[in-house]
């Protein structure tokens, strides 16, 4: 297997409008990223992922960018992002920016222009349509609800978009959308970035004639995936994109690829493909989605979750590499969901940490996870500031009748705010976030969960995930190990192999409050065992043939032929 240095990184991701605001207006902002660099220092990590910091009149936070070569108002100005870049390059960080370009924000000089006229210039950049009967030009909905086509008066014509109205996207037909894709890209990267997450990069590609997409029972749009996710031409885009630009710098590339199954994903990641390193899959994160998706949240089987990975890891071993996450900016907490975050908080904290941790791949490390921070139930939809969440509410209740208790519990479980509550750096007023009035309340449990009380706990969340970080960079087998699980029916269990050479790793997660046995098969053999990580005391010399599990523990050792 060929080695990377992105493949034994492990990458801390940063929403900066929930980071650490060091103006008090109550947005985080890049000089608190600055101010923190040394905290991430001292947590381990290798590479740093910035959530858009661009241009934007925020319709989603930032995913609406109105100018690629600018730094968001809010957030500072280039210079604070040239101090950054600096100043994380001198402590062996590496950043890796977001690119968002399936779509641009409607206020975008490039939209502001293409909707002037038919025959204006840029009108080719977007996807404009006739309607048909008076109604949109196909059935496709949006993501965050309603139709995917928006109706404009200037030249009587529909724009596609498969986010917001305020997000149309992008023709990548058009040829002089790739090059203004290039360009941007070698611009920053020769401001010395490390390299780019790809925001929704499997969709850029549209089937041509947009036929209606799959209805479901029930359903007010049709769904534009078979039409527009990894679409007909994406890998031609992508091969063109590092062709022309990516494969000149040692840079990372991850693409955000909702749709893809392992099968796809070779297409992205092969390593003869030239096109991307890795890429987020969102399989395991679907899990529990019902008859409205994740807003009919249904009950977590480890059963489902364990062949998800599995098929996950054996997929790629040859030639490709995964991308290990269990949280984001568009996800809720891990130890609220697969976890239990009151009367197991640390243990199962600590052994979801490590059960993603020792799988095969680049780990990423969601802000504020490697302190335990958990979902937030706030009591009134007015405390939410999420577009998707607004949208769904409106969908589902307002139009579609959902009782409003049964939506907001889906909210409290699922919802992207629920990531997005400010960083809990101590117990001081707002949390040591802000002098000022936070953008979203806090999560009120920040005077118990935050940086500050673990820091010097040697027992805490936060030093476990140092020491997470550190084994990798001492184990070559939590690397390159090639992944094989074991007691693949057990209900409550997890485990499994990573082997490298003679060397092999028995990692043993117990994913429930109970006290499940575990028994090492037969055909695991070994001379001597070390415990590398453990997540509740245990002896060395103790018999690992059968161990009466505690809940939530987990265990590590290395196995030596
Ligand atoms: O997310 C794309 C995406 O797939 C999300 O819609 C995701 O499935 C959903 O939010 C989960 O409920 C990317 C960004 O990560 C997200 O923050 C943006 O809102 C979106 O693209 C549009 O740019
Ligand atoms: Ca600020």
């Amino acid at each position: 297997m060929k080695k990377q240095w992105w493949k034994e990184a492990v990458v801390y991701q940063i929403y900066p409008r929930s980071f650490k605001d060091t103006n008090g207006d109550g947005i985080g902002d890049l000089r608190g990223v600055l101010e923190k660099l040394d905290y991430l220092k001292f947590l381990g990590i290798d590479v740093i992922w910035l959530c858009p910091i661009y241009k934007s009149p925020n319709d989603d936070n930032g995913y609406d960018i109105s100018d690629y070569r600018d730094i968001m108002q809010e957030f500072g100005i280039m210079k604070d992002f040239d101090k950054l870049l600096a100043e994380a390059h001198k402590r062996g960080i590496k950043i890796l920016l977001d690119l968002v370009v399936n779509h641009s924000s409607d206020e975008h000089n490039w939209f502001v222009e293409s909707r002037k006229s038919k025959d204006n210039e840029y009108r080719d950049y977007y996807i404009w349509k006739e309607g048909k009967d008076g109604k949109e030009p196909n059935n496709w909905g949006s993501v965050f609800s309603g139709s995917a086509w928006q109706y404009d008066e200037a030249t009587d014509m529909y724009y596609l978009h498969l986010f917001t109205k305020k997000q149309p996207d992008l023709n990548w037909e058009n040829p002089k959308i790739r090059k203004e894709v290039q360009d941007l890209v070698r611009w920053w990267l020769d401001k010395g970035i490390d390299g780019f997450r790809m925001d929704v990069i499997s969709a850029i590609s549209k089937q041509q004639d947009f036929p209606d997409g799959p209805k479901k029972e029930g359903a007010l749009y049709g769904d534009f995936g078979p039409y527009s996710i990894n679409g007909p031409r994406v890998h031609e885009y992508l091969k063109e994109l590092n062709k022309e630009v990516l494969s000149k710098y040692d840079i990372m590339t991850v693409g955000e690829t909702p749709g893809a199954t392992p099968e796809i994903a070779m297409d992205y990641v092969g390593e003869e493909r030239d096109e991307l390193n890795m890429l987020f899959q969102f399989e395991h994160m679907s899990l529990g989605d019902g008859e409205d998706g994740k807003w009919s949240n249904g009950p977590f089987k480890l059963i489902e979750l364990k062949a998800i990975l599995s098929k996950w890891q054996k997929g790629l071993e040859k030639g490709g590499w995964n991308s290990l996450y269990w949280n984001n900016h568009d996800q809720p907490r891990i130890v609220s969901r697969f976890g239990d975050d009151k009367k197991y908080w640390k243990e199962s904290a600590k052994m979801l940490g490590t059960c993603l941790h020792m799988l095969q791949g680049t780990p990423y490390i969601y802000q504020g996870e490697e302190i335990g921070m958990t979902n937030v139930a706030f009591e009134n939809l007015e405390d939410y500031k999420d577009v998707e969440i607004f949208n769904a509410y409106r969908e589902l209740v307002q139009l579609k009748g959902k009782d409003h208790d049964e939506m907001m519990k889906a909210i409290y479980e699922r919802g992207r705010d629920n990531a997005r509550t400010p960083m809990q750096w101590d117990a001081s007023e707002n949390a040591g976030f802000t002098q000022g009035t936070p953008w979203i309340k806090l999560n009120p449990n920040y005077k118990e969960i935050n940086v500050e009380s673990q820091i010097n706990d040697e027992n805490s969340i936060l030093n476990y995930y140092r020491k997470l970080i550190k084994i990798r960079k001492e184990n070559e087998a939590m690397i390159y190990g090639q992944y094989d699980i074991i007691l693949e029916a057990h209900e409550e269990i997890y485990a499994y192999t990573r082997t490298l050479e003679n060397e092999k790793l028995l990692v043993i997660c117990n994913f429930s409050q109970n006290t499940p046995e575990f028994n090492l098969p037969e055909d695991i053999e070994f001379s001597t065992k070390e415990l590398i990580i453990s997540n509740y005391e245990a002896h060395e010399e103790e018999d690992i043939k059968e161990i009466a599990l505690r809940p939530y523990e987990c265990r590590v050792y290395k196995l030596i032929k």
